[in-house]
């Protein structure tokens, strides 16, 4: 509950109030039992509620219902999640996938109480009162939802150019993953100093940024930071989502940011692993990154999570504690991406030697000898550049 107000807070609602009730299984028309219904109509009554959320999704009929007995709009989790997505979405293509699962959501669930939808959402229109109406809307949400994957069709294309356009560059991909609110924005700030938008508020990142770090190994590596994931995120956001979320599927490498001064880190991490799953990206080279070390004093309950997780890290994106020690670790994990070379490279060929220097992970130099000689990890892309220096019958490691 305390999500689903902080929640709530995040769409710019004020919370007026909350309840439970344990039942064994939903009552199939209201959810929830009729007098309990009825204790919170009295409720929303007296305080002239606008809107109740709840926590589970509600069947189409169940939400109409529940209007009916609280005379005010009734929204699921997966709405309020969508609301939420709705303000946030600033790209044209995470516009159009959020409006798509808006309107697929709420098409069944249209009554008189979701009239000043309109003001948000063109697409919807002005709804009266009355069931005729309420049909015309209906053809209408269908016409643009027809549209609307049109549109994105036309975005993804563009998009998958692109994409095709930056894999030339042939620099691993590290997605940073991770809850809501984990601190993933401020880690790719911290790490990039890229200013993208942090905020303590949930969802402040919905679209993909990506930015290049390079290594105090030479290593370059792309970072993208991405939408949070959810506790029962909506099934129908992680589906129009998926085009986004390719990042993270492509990503040779991921970040799994935990908030570990969260008190519900561990049920977030399941609850990461769970999305990560349902878009096939479950089981890549996963670093786990424990993040706001700083708010936390127990270094004991820090220490069982890095023994639990070989290659984990605890960090302060805020505050940059534990940031070198990270970058290590990633470069270590990145090492598959490049080569050992034994090399021998005349002295006086200075460009490729800087070149090396640039490119390159420079292990050992010697320039003693007739030519100078380094052992160097190297990206493989570059390894034909390299090629002719290598000395023959030098082990690779
Ligand atoms: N104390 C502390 N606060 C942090 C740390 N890292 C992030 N925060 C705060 O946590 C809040 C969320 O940070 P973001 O970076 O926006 O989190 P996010 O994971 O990108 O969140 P979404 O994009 O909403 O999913 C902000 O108020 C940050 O200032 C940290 O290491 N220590
Ligand atoms: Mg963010």
């Amino acid at each position: 509950m305390a999500e689903l107000e902080e929640l709530a807070t995040s769409a710019g609602g004020e919370v007026i109030g909350s309840g439970t009730q344990k039942l064994d299984t939903p009552v199939a028309s209201t959810f929830i039992g009729s007098g309990k219904a009825d204790e919170f109509a009295a409720q929303c009554k007296q305080d002239n509620v606008d809107t109740v959320i709840f926590d589970d999704d509600l069947s189409p009929a169940q939400s109409r219902n529940l209007e009916e007995i609280f005379q005010c709009k009734v929204l699921d989790r997966t709405a309020l999640i969508l609301d939420i997505f709705a303000q946030r979405a600033r790209t044209r293509e995470g516009k159009l996938q959020i409006e798509l699962a808006q309107l697929q959501h709420l098409l069944p669930r249209l009554t008189r109480f979701w009239g000043h939808l309109s003001r948000q959402k063109g697409g919807i229109g002005m709804r009266g009162d009355g069931e005729t109406q309420l049909e015309t809307d209906r053809r209408r949400v269908q016409d643009r939802i027809a549209r609307i994957k049109e549109e994105l069709l036309e975005v993804r294309q563009h998009r998958q150019t692109q994409r095709v356009g930056r894999q030339r560059n042939l620099w691993p991909l590290a997605s940073i993953v991770g809850y809501t609110n984990a601190g993933k924005s401020t880690l790719l700030n911290q790490l990039t100093g890229a200013t993208t938008l942090t905020e303590d508020m949930m969802f402040a990142t919905l679209d993909p940024t990506t930015r290049r770090l390079k290594l105090p190994s030479n290593q370059n590596v792309l970072l993208t930071d991405t939408v949070g994931f959810i506790r029962k995120l909506p099934h129908r956001l992680v589906e129009s989502f998926k085009a986004t979320l390719e990042e993270v599927v492509q990503a040779e490498l991921l970040l799994h940011v935990v908030d570990l001064s969260h008190p519900q880190a561990e049920a977030q991490i399941l609850a990461v692993n769970s999305v990560l799953e349902e878009i096939g990206a479950a089981g890549k080279p996963t670093m786990m990154v424990f993040n706001k070390v700083d708010r936390f004093d127990n270094r004991e309950l820090l220490n069982k999570y890095l023994e639990r997780f070989p290659g984990s890290v605890g960090i302060s994106a805020k505050t940059g504690e534990g940031i070198p020690e990270m970058k290590d670790e990633l470069g270590c994990m990145l090492r598959p991406a490049r080569e050992f070379m034994d090399l021998s490279i005349p002295h006086e060929a200075s460009s490729v030697i800087a070149r090396l220097h640039a490119m390159a992970q420079v292990i050992e130099r010697d320039y003693s000898g007739e030519t100078a000689r380094f052992k160097a990890r190297i990206p493989t892309h570059l390894r034909n550049e390299f090629a002719s220096y290598v000395v023959p019958g030098a082990e690779a490691r």
